[in-house]
């Protein structure tokens, strides 16, 4: 089955390729749209995302509404992590992070994402969310991944997503369990016979 991801962000799509069962294809969207996130969640935002490419494409497709939540900022960056200082380079996002942090004993944080299939000729929409708990890093740390992932230390483990192999953050992320558990709801609607009326049409 043929979905496009509604994403602009290419680290995304490829995490996304990668949780996907085989038998979906993914397919980047080649568009750059001009979508305003103006939802208070990371759910909203996902739900926006699906329909307004959705509408436009007049295909089924993902999006993924994601970002970093830090316990002692209150939540932030939240649903803000793509805008905090947009235009900066990561590093200098995450050294603000830090120093935002500076002399604060609770590390606690969470990744989260939301992640929506939208089908515009049936109105079906699935959601399901995911989230990865750990800690905040004293400093920067390793070269892997993408956005915030070197400062973030995952539950049980020592090293950030950043010096972690993408094979574990593939296993353990937000993005991972938000995926499995959409695409698990994709594979049991298209199994039913509503299923089958509504997304035999996207090839
Ligand atoms: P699209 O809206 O086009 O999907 P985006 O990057 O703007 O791309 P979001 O609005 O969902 O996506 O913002 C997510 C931001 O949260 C992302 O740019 C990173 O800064 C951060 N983020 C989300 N998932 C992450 C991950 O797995 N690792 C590191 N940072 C992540």
């Amino acid at each position: 089955m043929k979905i496009v991801v509604a994403t602009t962000n290419s680290h995304k799509f490829e995490e996304i390729r990668r949780i996907a069962p085989e038998r979906f294809e993914l397919v980047k969207l080649e568009q750059t749209l001009e979508i305003e996130e103006y939802g208070h969640t990371f759910l909203e935002n996902a739900i926006i995302k699906a329909r307004e490419v959705g509408e436009f494409l007049k295909s089924p497709v993902i999006a993924d509404d994601s970002g970093l939540v830090i316990e002692a900022l209150n939540g932030f960056p939240g649903v803000q992590s793509a805008r905090f200082m947009e235009g900066e380079p990561y590093s200098r996002r995450m050294e603000k992070i830090l120093e935002m942090l500076q002399g604060e004993q609770n590390r606690n944080a969470h990744f989260h994402c939301a992640a929506v299939f939208y089908d515009p000729k049936s109105s079906v929409l699935m959601a399901f969310e995911g989230v990865v708990k750990g800690r905040i890093a004293d400093r920067i740390r390793g070269l892997g991944g993408f956005g915030y992932d070197p400062i973030f230390i995952p539950l049980h483990q020592t090293r950030t997503f950043g010096e972690l192999p993408s094979s574990l953050k593939n296993k353990i992320s937000h993005r991972a369990r938000a995926f499995r558990g959409l695409f698990h709801l994709i594979e049991v609607l298209v199994r039913s016979k509503y299923g089958q009326r509504v997304l035999d049409r996207s090839g």
